[in-house]
């Protein structure tokens, strides 16, 4: 079983994949892998040195992922004995998934595997599958973070043009995320008349008015009254266009829609 290494054939599929179908995804597909290593470490405990191992990602101890960023990872066994990471609360491919021989046996000492699927964003953490390692410390943790949309409201009464992003359908960006991705949504309405925004295909939760938290109803429209900003934070669902627009009719027509593009 050497599908892992076979870096380059995974790496050119993933990136072509990501160019067709998320710009967002592309561009992160055109950053480097990210070195991980196994590795022991020196821990002052109350003035004691204490010898136990760790997980170094580029910036110290662990891993935080930017929205939309694939999760390629180099990992490095720089330990002296035999040793293999789980993502704790990711969903990878089962080849990828880090427990002895299930299916891939653990990494040697010096060897390098590479590891490329789509988390989930969240706060997670990765661990090595041997318990005495782990209880060692071989772990840290895995943060991948959500992406916020911003989604500016316009528009004049003369002309008479309602716009999303300063765009009217036809010449829209698409708000893109990946299926299963939480997003949050801020609508920012810069506009003297209120908005009732609606999302197809999805339900949102309302978690934030002028920038201040709160645990708002789950709902599929939410009411931006003018100069305000309302986030709603959702899990994209199937892989799909979607519309979202204004449900204000006339604001509608002339063109205060967009489409909340999901990618699988
Ligand atoms: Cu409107």
């Amino acid at each position: 079983m050497n599908t892992l290494s076979r870096r380059g054939f995974l790496a050119a599929s993933a990136a072509a994949f990501a160019a067709a179908r998320f710009p967002r995804a592309a561009l992160a597909q055109a950053t480097a892998p990210l070195g991980l290593s196994a590795e022991t470490r020196t821990l002052d405990i109350n003035g004691r040195a204490a010898t136990v191992f760790g997980l170094a990602g580029p910036s110290g101890q662990g891993l935080a992922l930017e929205p939309g960023q694939r999760f390629r990872v180099d990992l490095t066994n720089n330990l002296d004995v035999g040793t293999i990471i789980h993502w704790h609360g990711q969903v990878p491919p089962n080849v990828q998934d880090g427990v002895p021989d299930m299916p891939m046996p653990m990494l040697q000492p010096g060897e390098t595997r590479s590891y490329d699927f789509a988390p989930l964003a969240g706060t997670y953490w990765m661990h090595s599958h041997v318990p005495m390692q782990e209880m060692r410390l071989l772990a840290a943790p895995l943060i991948v973070r959500s992406s916020e949309d911003v989604v500016m409201l316009g528009g004049t009464m003369r002309p008479y043009v309602w716009t999303i992003n300063g765009a009217v359908w036809g010449r829209h960006r698409p708000v893109t995320a990946r299926s299963g991705e939480r997003v949050v949504l801020s609508f920012h309405n810069m506009s003297m008349m209120a908005h009732p925004m609606h999302l197809h295909g999805h339900v949102f939760q309302v978690v934030g008015l002028n920038g201040r938290a709160v645990s708002g109803a789950v709902r599929d429209t939410v009411h931006v009254p003018p100069m305000t900003m309302v986030d709603v934070a959702l899990d994209a669902g199937e892989a799909a266009r979607w519309m979202l627009h204004c449900h204000h009719m006339p604001h509608l027509e002339t063109g205060m829609m967009t489409e909340f593009s999901v990618s699988a």
